[in-house]
């Protein structure tokens, strides 16, 4: 790969930018590139192995069915993040309540981490982009495994966050709060290198992302945002184009890269919005704030909202700083707060 830097080599490079260096988190992100190249191995290979596909037979805490390749992809991040040592527990889309480490040195980690395995998981049997989110904290708790209030935690106290895309290629985009950087699997080596350094989003975007099948369901200022998007104004790019492609993680990178808003509303099915605050949410917003973006419910910044439950959704405006800033405009105007 000539003199192109390796994730590893990056990791290494940069421990010194945050203050609890000591290499902690350095292997920590090492042990998630690990994983993901794991998971990435399969993901690839799930349209050649039956038994890869398909519903697991059961249902997650969201009451969703799991597919197969969510329960591997879960299982393959605990046990990544259980045997390394850093971690003292996990909080997992797939699981119901915080997985403690108790056995071995995990048990006095350092930090927590909220993950979502994979993420847009129903695109995997038409081969579409899906993803692994996740989103390191310190741990608050002394010692012992994890407790729930470590993971109760604002966003905006979060260390690291990134996601994985497994898509026509697959790459690892992440934060430690010093910006954005992206690395692209190299498969016939088996390794990540860094093909996007600090990356940024566009202020302004020509695309718009949002499932315009709930529609009758959105509220008044989405509705009117939408709208806005569709009028003919070549002075400001209009009408923007409309891509969605049923994965957070596809949706995002895309907008990250080109210019973009991602909106999931409120709707009357999903009053609090459908997105998960801990592991959907918050590292995306983390990601975006890093490279320039803005992130919201619509009203407040998404990484100051205080959590109070693992799985509690948001509604989450997320992409463009002057793109999420018109849409809580209409969204200030045609539905305020608390109304
Ligand atoms: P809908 C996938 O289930 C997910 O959590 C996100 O990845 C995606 O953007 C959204 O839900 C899709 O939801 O209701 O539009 O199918």
């Amino acid at each position: 790969m000539g003199n192109v830097k390796s994730l590893g080599e990056f990791i290494v490079e940069r421990q010194d930018d945050f203050k609890y260096a000591k290499g902690e988190l350095s292997r920590l992100l090492s042990a998630i590139g690990l994983a993901a190249r794991v998971v990435n191995r399969e993901v690839n290979k799930a349209g050649l192995m039956e038994d890869i596909l398909g519903d697991a037979g059961a249902d997650n805490v969201q009451g969703e069915a799991q597919k197969k390749l969510d329960v591997y992809a879960n299982d393959e991040f605990i046990r990544a993040l259980k045997d390394r040592g850093e971690v003292c527990g996990l909080a997992s889309e797939e699981n119901e309540g915080v997985i403690e480490f108790k056995s071995g040195y995990s048990v006095d980690g350092q930090y927590v981490v909220a993950i979502d395995p994979l993420d847009g998981s129903s695109n995997i049997d038409v081969n579409v982009s899906i993803g692994t989110i996740f989103s390191i904290y310190r741990r608050t708790s002394k010692s012992g495994p994890a407790t729930f209030e470590d993971f109760m935690q604002k966003g905006v106290e979060q260390v690291a966050a990134g996601y994985v895309i497994y898509g026509s290629s697959t790459m690892m985009v992440y934060t430690t709060g010093n910006g954005v950087n992206g690395f692209t699997l190299d498969p016939s080596i088996g390794a990540f290198f860094l093909s996007h350094p600090d990356m940024k989003i566009p202020e302004n975007g020509k695309i718009y992302s949002i499932n315009e099948g709930n529609y009758v369901h959105f509220p008044e200022g989405v509705k009117q945002y939408i709208k806005y998007c569709q009028v003919e104004d070549p002075s400001t790019s209009r009408p923007y184009t409309s891509r969605y492609i049923g994965s957070l993680v596809a949706d995002f990178h895309r907008n990250l890269i080109k210019g973009g808003v991602y909106i999931y509303p409120t709707t009357t099915s999903s009053p609090n919005g459908k997105l998960r605050l801990l592991y959907e949410a918050n590292p995306m917003a983390f990601l975006i704030e890093q490279a320039g973006g803005v992130a919201t419910n619509g009203y407040d910044r998404i990484l100051d909202i205080q959590p109070t439950s693992l799985h509690q959704r948001t509604p989450l405006f997320v992409g463009s700083k002057n793109m999420v800033k018109k849409a809580m405009d209409f969204m200030a105007e045609h539905s305020p707060k608390g109304k």
